[in-house]
């Protein structure tokens, strides 16, 4: 079918900037705004819904939430300390909401008052955000939502020509937006896009064409989520003849596929998940913080995800006074330890083609060197596990990372069993998996 607004591409990409990207396999993402200071609390109340969805669900009148700029103080913000957490945390890159639904903008647009620079500091976190985050390394994505209860030319349908003309009004605006940010932040390696499943974006999919098309031009090598994307025919994230827009699938949100369903590994994927159950932005009631995970469950994601060729991005929801919530950090520091003695199975590295599923875990591949690791995150009862080579290779070394060589049993040919002794305090083991074929 002839598409105009289409998939741009039927492969993978495989420029620098994007192979980038997908070897970064962890992501920090961080959902910060207005919202983190009522902190799902309403006149007293607990809302037990995601935080950054208080002004809805509590039905807050506009005035009262736009009142909450003046109380963004940022007392104890400190863009360094957030930048440390990531590091701390092993992410190779970061995202961030410029703007959330609610329409308030981390950065001092020309295009709207509702901004960071009329809070009470005036600084420009967004900048300072950049600059701590790129000092250490760190690439750094924008999540913007096209999605906006605020502004008067938002529309969630099209009912007739005045609604057209709005939206029109309101699609120039984000872009604007947009391009605003680009220029202002031309060191940006991504942009992430949400609040793009109404009727209106879906009827307005050219718009979401120009929006990638203008991006690409200004930011060679940037990376778009396919979130974005609707086609001439409203079709989201996959066109209608079946292929990816954007750079990379974004659907999976606290969710992952099906850890066998190898079909996701022909894409570039992204899953991203809150840390509490259900919240991004930071919820102080028990609703969330009782329901934080664990950092070995944050691993087994990790690993799940890079074992399909995809990329984890972890929801981080920072208080209103601008410091980490201190659980947050405490999971960050967990998992980087964790990946500083295990990374070697997980940046670079994706698919392992040909090794079926093992249950008790994943194999991941270094995408460079063909180097296999299985990565234990649920060893079974009997503290064995049974490694099941692809048919035609034999183990010839086994080394635990972190440790060194490990022994291993034959049981038949390309079938071994590995003895993991007891729990293991350091979170899930991962082995480097030495192979070669098999002499007949
Ligand atoms: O409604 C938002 C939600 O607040 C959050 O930003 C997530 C992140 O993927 N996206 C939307 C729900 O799909």
């Amino acid at each position: 079918m002839e598409l105009k607004y289409g998939a741009s591409r039927e492969k993978p990409r495989e420029d620098a900037a994007m192979q980038r990207f997908r070897g970064h396999r962890v992501g920090q993402f961080i959902h910060w705004g207005l919202y983190a200071l009522p902190a799902g609390r309403w006149e007293g109340k607990d809302v037990e819904f995601a935080a950054e969805f208080l002004p809805r669900v509590a039905k807050v009148p506009q005035q009262r939430w736009e009142a909450l700029a003046n109380d963004f103080t940022l007392a104890d913000f400190d863009a360094e300390r957030w930048a440390d957490t990531a590091v701390a945390l092993g992410a190779r890159y970061m995202t961030i909401t410029t703007k959330h639904h609610d329409g308030f903008c981390l950065w001092p647009s020309a295009h709207t008052d509702f901004h960071m620079g009329n809070t009470p500091s005036g600084r420009d976190v967004l900048g300072e955000l950049v600059a701590a985050y790129e000092a250490r390394g760190i690439d750094v994505n924008f999540y913007y939502s096209v999605l906006d209860w605020r502004h008067p030319d938002w529309r969630f349908t099209l009912e007739n020509d005045a609604d057209n003309l709005a939206f029109a009004r309101y699609l120039d605006f984000a872009m604007k937006q947009l391009e605003e940010l680009a220029e202002r932040y031309p060191s940006v390696k991504g942009f992430w896009f949400d609040g793009t499943w109404d009727e209106s974006v879906k009827a307005n999919g050219w718009w979401t064409w120009e929006v990638e098309r203008m991006l690409k031009e200004r930011l060679p090598g940037v990376v778009v989520n396919s979130r974005l994307r609707a086609d001439d025919l409203g079709a989201r994230h996959v066109d209608s003849n079946g292929l990816l827009m954007g750079d990379y699938e974004s659907g999976y949100e606290r969710r992952l596929p099906e850890p066998w369903d190898r079909s996701v590994a022909a894409r570039d994927w992204e899953a991203c998940m809150t840390i509490p159950q259900a919240s991004w932005g930071y919820h102080q009631g028990p609703w969330a913080q009782s329901t934080l995970k664990h950092p070995w469950d944050v691993v087994d994601m990790i690993a799940h995800c890079t074992s399909l060729g995809g990329n984890f991005l972890l929801n981080f929801g920072p208080r209103g006074d601008g410091s980490m919530a201190p659980a947050e950090v405490e999971i960050a520091r967990t998992v980087g330890e964790w990946l500083a003695v295990n990374g070697e199975a997980i940046y670079g590295c994706g698919y392992a083609e040909g090794w079926d599923y093992p249950g008790w875990g994943y194999f991941t591949r270094d995408s460079s060197t063909g180097k296999v690791f299985a990565v234990v995150t649920r060893a079974p009862a009997s503290g064995r596990i049974r490694l099941e080579l692809p048919t035609g290779l034999e183990l010839v070394g086994l080394r635990l990372l972190g440790s060194g060589e490990y022994p291993f049993k034959g049981l038949a040919d390309s079938v071994f069993e590995v003895e993991l002794g007891g729990a293991s305090n350091a979170g899930p083991r991962v082995f480097a998996v030495e192979t070669s074929a098999l002499a007949h």
